[in-house]
């Protein structure tokens, strides 16, 4: 049986917008304003899940249309309300607003005003005043639309804004996921359907991220690309700047260092700045000051008509390099060690939705334990994240959403196109961020299955293409006699979790079947390894000693046996470790699970577990062998 609501998906992807590039920031040429606060709200609970398409929900005010409920933005729904049925929703859900658009905006003829959105998951389509303005596919990445025109036939008077926002999972979307039909009259009622998934993580929905208008002139920076490098304490700076509505336009940048000072500054839309005594962007714990940041000052100035445009826009950029070899991974020619967490977007109440005391409260506690990296397992986290992470020195693999992609079907055309539209929308939102030192296109394919030779080969090679500065990567959990994915890559991700899903309480296997591992891989492919994931679920409180599994002590003991095997190889080419998870988090109901994935060092309210102690302990012994520590930030000085 056929699903309506995706066929009313299918007719609105033939036209897609072009994802945003650069940051909304404010400048002495641009506005922000934000959205966020209480929303108008109603999901769409008609059979079919198309009501609010057949009765045209945004042409009106959504109250019209019948009850609607307050809805925080930005935040999952999921958890908001007490309504079961809201929970574990499927379908179209609809948001609105009536926001006012400053006058000076409307009346100026030469000023763009965009409506952005942070991300929105899974599949949106925008309304302004009943007008369609745009859709995108995928949650995780910003999507916008210019909607001057249609904002200005209404000069004076506030806008409506309405988003339907549908987290249907099928074979061909980014993760895959599965609507199945349950005919057994005996035991369902009649349409009874579920989504089921190939990923343990909670397929949280809604408005997850800011919903903004901003302006610019009609002329107006579209892009800055930023790619580093150095010689002794010489900084290189190649840009490029890319202006829409202006064919002639002057671009004039400047590059200005912490005490405000401009060291380099340049004319034309590309060119290569020159500073000296470099102060280079350092990881965490590998240099005095890590993290630091120039501003790049970019002006545009061009004639348009007979109006004279002027566009201004600053850019954080970090000057490192980035290398691999056969045994090591290189930051500004050192070797760097990966010793960190693998984290995911979650928390109660808000689900996946954007919130600054959890952002900075993990920040705190990255730093505590000492770790300087993380993936962004399984989906490209907020700007605002990596922001963070660029500023704090917190080195980061930039992961696609391309995590579950077990079936077959899922490896088909249709999938890999839009594969690579993510990789293209995921480089060009990133590749500016310092922080960001490899691009990981997908967690855990089924790597074995033929078809995800050629397809993992096009993805890396697709990302490269966009890409040339960056090692990338995905990640396997694959054998590695059967794996047909990790000849792409530069640099070999494991995951794997001895002891827990194959021998079970099996502790004493670890070291044997983890040094198999390694061998293998690196005998086979030559290419530096990060154990990407590893963990044991651990209830807070539940305690036994011996460990058993799911005590605390259980979880101690596993990280601790991986912790021996990892000091042993090391030396050799293992080039990171990535603990399985940074805390807890929500899952899909299952028996598998004891509300949620309880692999977390910290709990979901971020208390840490007896693991978050070890690696503690270890994360700052490692950083403290490196020898290139500061003293300020010596363990237990913190
Ligand atoms: C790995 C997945 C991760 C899961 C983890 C687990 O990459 O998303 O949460 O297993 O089972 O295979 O805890």
């Amino acid at each position: 049986m056929g699903l309506p609501w995706v066929a009313t998906l299918l007719c609105v992807c033939c036209v897609r917008d072009a994802a945003p590039l650069l940051f909304p920031r404010d400048s002495a040429t641009r506005e922000v304003k934000e959205l966020n606060g209480l929303w108008s709200f109603r999901a769409d609970f008609s059979p079919g899940r198309n009501a609010g398409f057949q009765q045209a929900w945004f042409s009106g005010p959504l109250r019209e249309s019948g009850p609607v409920i307050d809805m925080p933005v930005p935040a999952s729904y999921n958890d908001i309300t007490q309504d079961a049925r809201l929970r574990d929703f499927v379908g179209w859900v609809w948001y609105e607003k009536e926001v006012w658009i400053a006058v000076r905006w409307l009346r100026d003829g030469n000023t763009r005003i965009m409506l952005r959105v942070g991300s929105a998951h899974y599949y949106s389509v925008v309304w302004v005043n009943g007008e369609k303005v745009g859709q995108h596919e995928g949650g995780h990445l910003p999507f916008e639309a210019d909607i001057g025109a249609v904002a200005r036939k209404r000069n004076g008077t506030s806008c409506r804004i309405t988003i339907a926002v549908n987290n249907t999972l099928d074979f061909h979307t980014l993760p895959p996921g599965r609507v199945e039909y349950l005919n057994h009259p005996k035991r369902y009622p009649s349409g009874y359907f579920v989504q089921s998934t190939h990923f343990d993580f909670f397929n949280y929905a809604g408005i997850h991220r800011s919903v903004l208008l901003y302006t610019t002139p009609k002329v107006y920076i579209d892009d800055i690309t930023v790619v580093t490098n150095f010689s002794d304490s010489t900084g290189l700076l190649s840009y490029q700047v890319s202006v829409v509505g202006s064919t002639r336009p002057s671009v004039r940048v400047s590059l200005v260092d912490q005490d405000e000072k401009c060291v380099a500054s340049s004319a034309g839309s590309s060119g290569l700045l020159k500073i000296v005594n470099i102060n280079l962007w350092w990881p965490y714990l590998m240099h005095e000051k890590p993290g630091y940041l120039y501003t790049l000052e970019v002006q545009v100035t061009a004639e348009a008509g007979n109006s004279f445009l002027e566009d201004m826009y600053s850019l954080p950029v970090g000057v490192r390099t980035v290398q691999v070899t056969s045994t090591q991974f290189l930051i500004n020619n050192k070797p760097f060690y990966f010793h960190g967490v693998n984290k995911h977007e979650d928390s109660d109440i808000r689900g996946k939705g954007l919130d600054w005391p959890l952002i900075v409260k993990d920040f705190n506690l990255l730093k505590w334990l000492g770790a300087n990296s993380f993936r962004t397992s399984h989906y490209p986290y907020a700007e605002e994240v990596l922001q963070m992470c660029d500023r704090h020195g917190i080195v980061v693999i930039g992961e696609s959403p391309g995590v579950g992609i077990k079936d077959v079907q899922s490896f088909e055309n249709a999938s890999l196109a839009h594969h690579l539209v993510v990789m293209e929308e995921l480089v060009r939102r990133d590749k500016n961020h310092p922080s960001v030192v490899m691009w990981s296109v997908a967690n855990e394919p089924a790597a074995e299955m033929p078809p995800a030779g050629p397809y993992i080969k096009t993805l890396v090679a697709h990302t490269k293409l966009l890409d040339w500065t960056r090692p990338v990567t995905f990640i396997t959990n694959s054998n590695f006699a059967m794996d047909h994915g990790v000849p792409y890559v530069d640099v070999v991700c494991l995951n794997s979790y001895f002891s827990w899903y194959q021998d079970q309480g099996h502790l004493e296997v670890i070291s044997l079947q983890l040094n198999e591992q390694f061998e293998d891989w690196h005998g086979k492919y030559q290419k530096p390894i990060i154990q990407s994931e590893y963990g044991a679920d651990a209830v807070p409180g539940l305690h036994n000693d011996p460990p058993l599994m799911f005590t605390e002590e259980y979880q101690k003991a596993m990280l601790e046996s991986y912790h021996s095997t990892f000091d042993q190889k090391r030396k050799k080419y293992l080039v990171g470790e990535l603990v399985w998870n940074f805390a807890d988090f929500m899952t899909g109901q299952s028996i598998m699970r004891v509300a949620g994935n309880k692999k977390g060092i910290f709990t979901r309210q971020r208390q840490p577990k007896a693991g978050a102690y070890v690696i503690r302990e270890r994360y700052w012994r490692i950083a403290n062998e490196t020898g290139v520590m500061p003293a300020w930030s010596r363990y237990p000085c913190q």
